[in-house]
């Protein structure tokens, strides 16, 4: 597990700002000509400073800002001013601006070189986070939610940080493989999410609802993004399985899973032995076993899809490496009576069904 916010599927917000575009302030320090990177300074509990490409910085909705939404900013929120680099990452948004210094190279701070950049699986730097991708998501729906059937409204966000706005965005009933138009029914300026809709006739039956935008730039969202290590920028198709009409009630039969693992003396006498062989392809995790005897359970991990995946048991906090498509590794855990989850812990995997139940017994 990458270490830091657990984001899942992600944080994103609107608000409308009051300030100054960054431009006319450093327009009056006369730069000379040459200028590569700002560097903002912010007065955290450590020293923060982030370097922003000296063309972005002179973007005209690049802000320095001082109230939100009509009001002064709070201390948490950056007062008395702080960055406001639309369509960047959160990291870009320095609060508390003590000073802002120009300079003629890439700057190499550590939040611009060694954090908040993309890592492969490889361990390869390919450089900091700047634009955030074209994405969508359903949130008029849970995963697994029973619904009834007939007409209704899938409702959903999407955003795209080019700013260019949001010119499609389109919904599938079946996973992917065919798509409808969404209406846009509402947005507030290229820089804001946009609110989509889309009339769905449910038929009974198992549905995956899932949603996907194109910006104006003409970058259409994903099935699945690029691998980086810390899961960042991740806009791939959210998922929402459903199941809809008379099964919806069979399904809402199946009992929540324990996962808490008993604290027994049956460790001491732990058999051992115990192997589980696993295949994780996307979306999905199959285990050869449904069932395993307490004790040490060594489980072989084949990675069957074509991107990353792990085996987690959160409960346990025990995670397999970084499993790379086609590869095979082994994780050993020492399990208790009980029923525990599995995942694959690698950001929104879990979300789109790789997940699971096991009982020790
Ligand atoms: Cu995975």
């Amino acid at each position: 597990m990458a270490s830091g916010g657990q984001w899942q599927v992600g944080a994103v917000s609107n608000a409308e700002w009051m300030g100054i575009s960054l431009n006319d302030v450093l327009a009056m320090a006369s730069p000379k000509s040459g200028i590569v990177d700002i560097v903002c300074s912010g007065a955290g509990n450590s020293q923060w400073s982030r370097g922003l490409s000296f063309a972005k910085a002179k973007d005209p909705d690049t802000m320095l800002v001082w109230q939100m939404n009509g009001e002064p900013l709070r201390i948490e929120q950056g007062f008395p001013v702080r960055l406001l680099v639309p369509g960047y990452p959160g990291v870009a948004q320095v609060k508390w601006i003590t000073n802002i210094d120009l300079i003629d190279k890439l700057y190499d701070g550590y939040f611009n070189t060694t954090l908040y950049t993309f890592i492969t699986a490889d361990g390869k730097n390919l450089g900091q986070l700047t634009t955030m991708p074209v994405k969508s998501i359903i949130t008029s729906l849970a995963p697994n939610a029973s619904v009834k059937s007939g007409m209704q409204t899938i409702s959903g966000k999407a955003w795209s940080g080019t700013g260019s706005g949001i010119t499609k965005v389109e919904v599938s009933a079946d996973g992917g493989k065919t798509w409808n138009a969404a209406k846009i029914a509402q947005q507030a300026g290229q820089w804001s999410w946009y609110a989509f809709e889309y009339a769905w006739d449910a038929k009974d039956g198992n549905a995956v609802l899932t949603s996907r935008a194109t910006d104006a730039k003409g970058n259409v969202q994903p099935e699945i993004p690029p691998f980086n290590k810390n899961g960042y920028q991740y806009n791939g198709w959210w998922r929402v399985p459903v199941t809809v009409g008379a099964q919806a009630a069979a399904a809402n039969t199946v009992a929540p899973v324990s996962t808490v693992g008993a604290t027994t003396a049956a460790n001491a006498s732990a058999t051992g032995g115990n192997t589980v062989n696993v295949v994780e392809k996307d979306f999905a995790i199959a285990l050869d076993k449904a069932t395993v005897s307490v004790g040490s359970v060594t489980f072989t991990i084949k990675n069957d899809g074509p991107s990353p995946h792990n085996l987690a048991f959160p409960d346990l906090k025990k995670v397999s490496e970084t499993i790379d498509a086609g590869a095979t590794t082994k994780l050993t855990v020492d399990l208790k009576a009980g029923t525990y989850t599995y995942i694959c812990d690698v950001p929104g995997h879990e979300q789109l069904g790789m997940k699971g139940t096991l009982t020790v017994k």
